[in-house]
């Protein structure tokens, strides 16, 4: 690759300009874009909701016709080349007359997978690939995931005393005193496709789990796992705004029909011991184009899900209290029978919010 320091600093901006789409841009990834003429930003984009235009549409328009001709263009996504929802940006960039395409990296998406910088280069566009692509990638691990895995990006929040105990049947972080920490909740929620719970955890606290502090203009969807459909259809959830779907390994109709009437969808997605199928379900909610979900759960199901493998990411809260060993640990495992048993992870971030601790890690993959 021959990018230079300039490059640099012209993907640096565009990677912030992606950035502004962190809460909107679902299900597509956070893309941004800056056209660049004679050594000048002329033109900057980013993509801002699904349905209106990409980031380079929205660079080039800014740039205008006059700027775009040999322009260098910067992109920390490579340029789509099929109709979505709107159409080829391949096409956009051949007809503005650029020059040289620079891209973080390539769309996972195998509609695109290397197709669209083909394209582009069959117009004698010169293109680069592969300039600060960690931090491109940084920003849409749910995209990437469902497009290369078939499954979203998984991130489990759990509150807990100092001593990692949760005192109650859930991970519920009600009981957390810092206005820090609930704030910070409430931005994971916001970038989430889904938020995933138990339904013991709707039995106990009845939460709303939607996004309040923010105006992102979309709720997530809730889903609730529930085998056997206990949950109640007056659940505080079902009455508020966003959609809330209810996944169960149960046969009963009647009940799967009083939870639809109050609102709620229901999908049967079970194991042959009638218990939810965990890697069926994330397949699923891909299917229904969810990138990242955030598990808000009880240590049931937050174990089951690390068990399984199926977790990515860990973002625990500690609040300064000691609640000792009678009380309820994170995770429900079985009992180590060896030490390599452990579940390793790679803490990537820790930081005071308010009086509480929070800890980021990274699941290491099996
Ligand atoms: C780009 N620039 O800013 C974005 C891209 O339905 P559509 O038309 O919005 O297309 C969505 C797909 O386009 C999405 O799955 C991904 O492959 C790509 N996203 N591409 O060139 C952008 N957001
Ligand atoms: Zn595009």
């Amino acid at each position: 690759m021959t990018t230079s320091a300039a490059d640099a600093r012209f993907m640096a901006r565009a990677l912030q300009l992606a950035r502004r789409g962190l809460y909107t841009t679902d299900p597509n990834p956070r893309v941004g874009c800056v056209v660049v003429k004679d050594g000048k930003i002329v033109g900057e984009g980013w993509h801002e909701r699904a349905g209106e235009p990409h980031a380079e549409i929205n660079a080039l328009n800014q740039a205008g016709k006059m700027n775009t001709h040999s322009a260098g263009v910067y992109l920390t996504l490579e340029p789509c080349c099929h109709q979505g929802r709107t159409p080829p940006c391949t096409q956009a960039l051949i007809r503005a007359g650029v020059r040289r395409v620079v891209a973080a990296m390539r769309d996972p998406n195998p509609l695109v997978a290397g197709k669209g910088l083909k394209e582009i280069e069959g117009h004698g566009i010169q293109t680069e690939v592969g300039l600060m692509e960690a931090e491109a990638a940084a920003l849409n691990p749910g995209f990437i995931s469902r497009m290369k895995r078939g499954r979203p990006f998984v991130r489990v929040k759990l509150a807990a005393s100092l001593d990692g105990r949760t005192g109650m049947a859930n991970g519920d972080s009600k009981w957390i005193t810092s206005e820090a920490a609930r704030a910070d909740v409430q931005k994971w929620r916001a970038r989430s496709s889904a938020i995933l719970t138990g339904v013991g955890t709707v039995l106990a606290d009845d939460p709303s789990l939607n996004v309040r502090d923010f105006k992102t203009g979309r709720q997530p969807l809730r889903v609730v796992l529930d085998s056997r459909l206990r949950m109640p259809p007056r659940a505080r959830m079902l009455r508020n705004e966003g959609k809330t779907l209810i996944v169960t390994a149960s046969g009963d109709a009647a009940l799967a029909e009083a939870l639809k009437k109050a609102g709620a969808e229901v999908a049967h997605i079970s194991t042959p011991e009638r218990t939810v199928d965990l890697a069926a379900l994330l397949k699923h909610l891909a299917w229904l184009e969810v990138n990242e979900v955030l598990v808000e759960a009880g240590a049931t199901l937050c174990g089951a899900l690390l068990r399984a493998g199926l977790v990515d990411e860990l973002v625990l809260y500690y609040a300064p209290h000691i609640m000792g060993n009678a009380e309820r640990g994170m995770f429900v495992l079985p009992p180590l029978l060896r030490m390599s048993d452990r579940i390793n992870v790679e803490i990537t971030d820790t930081r005071a919010l308010g009086k509480d601790w929070r800890v980021m890690a990274k699941v290491s993959e099996k």
